[in-house]
């Protein structure tokens, strides 16, 4: 492979002929899986190969131009997207995250997703739910087991400070039944965003006294980089055309790619031109092979596909576009697969797929997906039926709910921490007590036009069934259900319409586990419960020090950075700013509202809010006087 894609890999430049796709796994000798295959080991049954792999990584601000767009981000290592961790099933892997965010500092704390934190529940780094955050100038070593295998990435689960560049691609090595010749690693799929995730999350949490306010991306990237016209550019900053992602083909030849959608919103459809995927693999779980010219994935989800370069010659558009299910002024995201020979800088003259409509932005069909390991689908000891919720609170601002509950956290107080001393957990924590039930199904009902990635931590889910209107307990593949940790919830209800999802989990890893949502600002405005697992096995749960040490860091520096405090969801913020950021929110939300594009699904009176309109400055005078 070219440098061309190197640095669409890993987001830098790298020296030249370093990078050669990936291995089939990582160091040499034998196979560190032996004779475990994907259809004849149980997930949970990881090699022990005695090996840590060791990452460092600094988190700072850095001006960077993922869409040609410059403005000031919030990078793993100076480079977006961050450094990729490679790690062989079942190994340790040890990073250790420095926060170096200054001009103006910022806390920060980083997530594995998809991970399973099987015995280090206080390593998952979701704020106010395992740690507290990592202060700026602090750092802290995570130590974890790849105890899944396949492609994920890593992210900040501090607020919604991911969508400023917080993540990076994971790949743990194991056995998929599956032959391919070469492996092109990691694609990363995400909307972007030109604002700071601060301000995009002001505006979702301003008073609206109506529908959610929705933030609506700029760009959709593919490989971390996009093209947005720079005419648009209205801020002055500098932009320029960046060339887009590309990665070098050989006629013949079968490839991985690796598709991982770290957006904020995006649901995307991603197409080869000229080509046919074959799907190989779901979040973290080897599937049986299926074809497809369209994957799916939600915020959060990944798809591995195989497909085979039997076109010949030439150059090729790799293609996600996220609409109508996503927010976005910008939903057509784009690379470039050129074939050995090719000059992959010439535009390409390929033609799309012909897709179907998919208005319930759900994922490929059900019925579709079938894990090389079978695992049937077992009754349920329990049974939480979730009904999302979305309303204006007392002060007009729109808070998602489960079951009525909107989700609020406290930074300093973590969950896993309150349950470990025995101390029950307060209602808005949403805590479902799952106790010791083998097997707990959840079912999740949409009543809301909003589509919602729900993901689960601390384990895989079975998908059981999904549809429109009321489950009739119709399993799908019941001897062998989907399984993942992310799915879709389908869009499109509302006037009493019904939509619904059926998951369920073996309770097989004690700890607090966040079920959610994956939509940034949705998590923001309280969109999660807690599922409490095991409580007397949490007892027993030893914190390291350096895990409850970021508490009292925390606490010493909010002291010396005092602020009134005000908790929303996974992040708490400063009363006073978040007024004044009200104030600029109404100017700036106009300019959103005016930013007509290409939208996901409406709340049917979104638009007849008090925003948008010639009263703004008048109000924006108004409020200054009460102030
Ligand atoms: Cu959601």
């Amino acid at each position: 492979m070219r440098q061309a894609s190197i640095s669409a890999l890993l987001g830098a430049a790298l020296i030249p002929g370093v990078f050669a796709g990936l291995g089939k796994w990582v160091g040499g000798g034998d196979c560190p899986w032996g004779d475990k295959t994907a259809s004849n080991t149980h997930p949970n049954d990881y090699p022990d190969t005695g090996v840590t792999r060791y990452y460092d990584f600094t988190i700072s601000r850095a001006t960077l131009a993922p869409d040609g767009v410059q403005q000031s981000m919030i990078v793993v290592n100076g480079q977006y997207p961050g450094p990729l961790i490679e790690a062989n099933w079942g190994d340790w892997i040890e990073v250790n995250v420095h926060n170096e965010i200054h001009g103006p500092d910022d806390l920060t704390l980083m997530h594995w997703h998809g991970l399973n934190q099987p015995g280090t529940q206080y390593y998952d780094g979701v704020s106010s739910i395992s740690q507290c955050p990592i202060v700026p100038g602090a750092n802290l070593t995570y130590r974890f087991r790849a105890d899944e295998q396949g492609s994920s990435w890593y992210h900040s689960h501090y607020s919604a400070q991911y969508s400023n560049g917080v993540v990076g691609p994971i790949v743990i090595h194991g056995p998929n039944d599956v032959n391919y010749d070469e492996d092109l690693g990691p694609i990363l799929f995400s909307d972007w965003f030109h604002d700071s995730y601060e301000h995009l999350v002001d505006l979702v949490l301003q008073p609206t006294n109506g529908p959610p306010f929705r933030p609506l991306s700029d760009s959709n990237l593919v490989g971390g980089k996009g093209q947005y016209p720079c005419a648009n550019v209205t801020n002055g900053a500098a932009c320029t055309v960046n060339p887009y992602a590309s990665w070098e083909v050989e006629p013949g030849k079968t490839y991985r790619a690796r598709f991982v959608n770290t957006g904020a919103t995006a649901f995307e459809s991603i197409s080869l031109d000229g080509h046919t995927f074959t799907v190989i693999a779901e979040d973290f779980v080897p599937v049986q092979p299926y074809q497809t010219d369209f994957v799916t994935i939600g915020v959060g989800q990944r798809t591995d596909v195989i497909f085979t370069a039997n076109a010949g010659s030439g150059s090729f558009f790799l293609r996600a576009f996220n609409s109508p299910c996503g927010d976005t002024n910008g939903p057509d995201g784009r690379g470039i697969i050129y074939y050995k020979g090719t000059d992959p800088s010439v535009t390409p003259t390929s033609q799309p797929k012909q897709g179907t409509p998919n208005p319930t932005c759900g994922n490929n069909p059900l019925s579709s997906s079938v894990p090389q390991y079978a695992i049937p689908a077992a009754e349920p000891d329990q049974t939480i039926t979730l009904t999302i919720g979305g309303k204006p609170d007392a002060q007009g601002i729109f808070r998602w709910s489960f079951n009525d509950i909107s989700f609020v956290g406290d930074l300093d107080q973590p969950a896993l921490f309150d349950a470990v001393a025995g101390i029950n957990l307060p209602p808005q924590r949403n805590v479902y007590l799952t106790g010791t039930a083998q097997t707990v199904r959840i079912i999740v009902i949409n009543t809301l036009p909003a589509p919602h990635p729900m993901h689960i931590h601390g384990h895989d889910f079975q998908v059981l069934a999904e549809g429109q209107g009321t489950w009739d307990g119709t399993i799908v593949n019941p001897s062998n259900p989907s399984r993942r940790d992310v799915h879709m919830s389908w869009a499109g209800a509302e006037n009493g319409a019904t939509n619904y999802q059926v998951i369920q989990y073996t309770q097989d890893n004690p700890g607090v586990w966040p079920f959610h949502c994956h939509i940034a600002w949705h998590l923001s405005a309280g969109m999660s419960i807690l599922l409490l697992e095991r409580p007397d096995e949490i007892a027993k749960i030893e914190i390291p020090a350096a895990v409850t040490d970021t508490c009292s860091a925390y606490t010493a520096w909010q002291a010396a950075n005092p602020a009134v405090p005000v908790d929303d969801g996974l992040r708490k913020r400063d009363l006073a700013k978040r007024m004044v950021e009200f104030m600029k929110g109404h100017a700036h939300a106009d300019k959103h509202h005016n930013k007509r594009g290409y939208r996901g699904f409406s709340f049917k009176d979104r638009d007849t809010g008090s925003l948008g309109s010639g009263r703004v400055e008048d109000n924006l005078a108004h409020k200054r006087d009460e102030v």
